[in-house]
């Protein structure tokens, strides 16, 4: 079996990446730097022609998408706890992640790539700005289930859903957020980065947990 990952330094494969860890799965990670556009190479686009990582290459087959991975590794590792094994927890776990995948993180792209929606500088301003209080209220709604979390998102497991709350709360110091300002996510969000497989994927994403930087007065 050999399994290769496609990631970004605090891209969205950190989710991935950080149930690899989890799985304590032999993977061969694979850098590739977005804000040099790598992923537009020609050598990239041919393994996924989209651009976008994340990628995994399982034993020379492709899979993209964050939440087929997940389900391809939950499979392949099931007792890893990437997600709960069945019944109505799993549901509610696949609801949530499927949620943070379609809703919360597409808002973040307006808010840190709003050129994707429009050449117009203006108007790239004008969808940021929306998108950065659009987010925050997203924010609010992990924020009530990191409230419940008893301790992990999943119960008593950390699972892809603390990995997704993480990468997403981070983001949210890009979109002028203070991540401290949702302590029960903040809190859950240093609890699951301090275990040792994920903090072996933040070294080798040197991955900052609080990037917010308050805005100059
Ligand atoms: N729906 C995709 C989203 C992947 C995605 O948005 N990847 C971003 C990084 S977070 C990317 O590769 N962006 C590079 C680009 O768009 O140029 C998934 O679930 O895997």
């Amino acid at each position: 079996m050999s399994l290769k990952l496609f990631f970004a330094p605090g891209a969205c494969s950190f989710v991935p990446h950080a149930m690899l860890e989890l799985c304590g799965a032999e993977f061969e990670p694979v850098m590739v730097k977005l804000h040099k556009g790598e992923q537009h190479s020609a050598e990239y686009l041919a393994v996924n022609p989209r651009g976008q990582v994340p990628v995994l290459v399982d034993d020379g087959e492709v899979v993209t998408q964050i939440v087929a991975i997940l389900l391809h590794l939950d499979a392949k590792f099931p007792q890893a706890g990437i997600l709960p094994a069945a019944g109505l927890a799993r549901t509610r776990a696949l609801s949530t992640l499927v949620w943070m995948n379609n809703t919360v993180h597409p808002t973040f792209t307006h808010v840190f790539m709003p050129g994707k929606f429009t050449d117009d500088e203006a108007a790239q301003k004008a969808i940021r700005a929306h998108a950065a209080k659009a987010y925050r209220g997203l924010l609010g709604e992990i924020e009530a289930l990191a409230a419940q979390a008893s301790p992990w998102l999943c119960g008593d497991r950390p699972s892809a859903l603390d990995a997704y709350a993480l990468t997403l709360l981070r983001w949210g110091g890009y979109a002028g957020i203070d991540p401290t300002t949702f302590p029960a996510t903040w809190g859950l969000v240093q609890r699951f980065a301090a275990l040792p497989p994920i903090a072996r994927a933040i070294e080798r994403e040197r991955l900052q947990l609080n990037v917010y930087q308050p805005a100059a007065s």
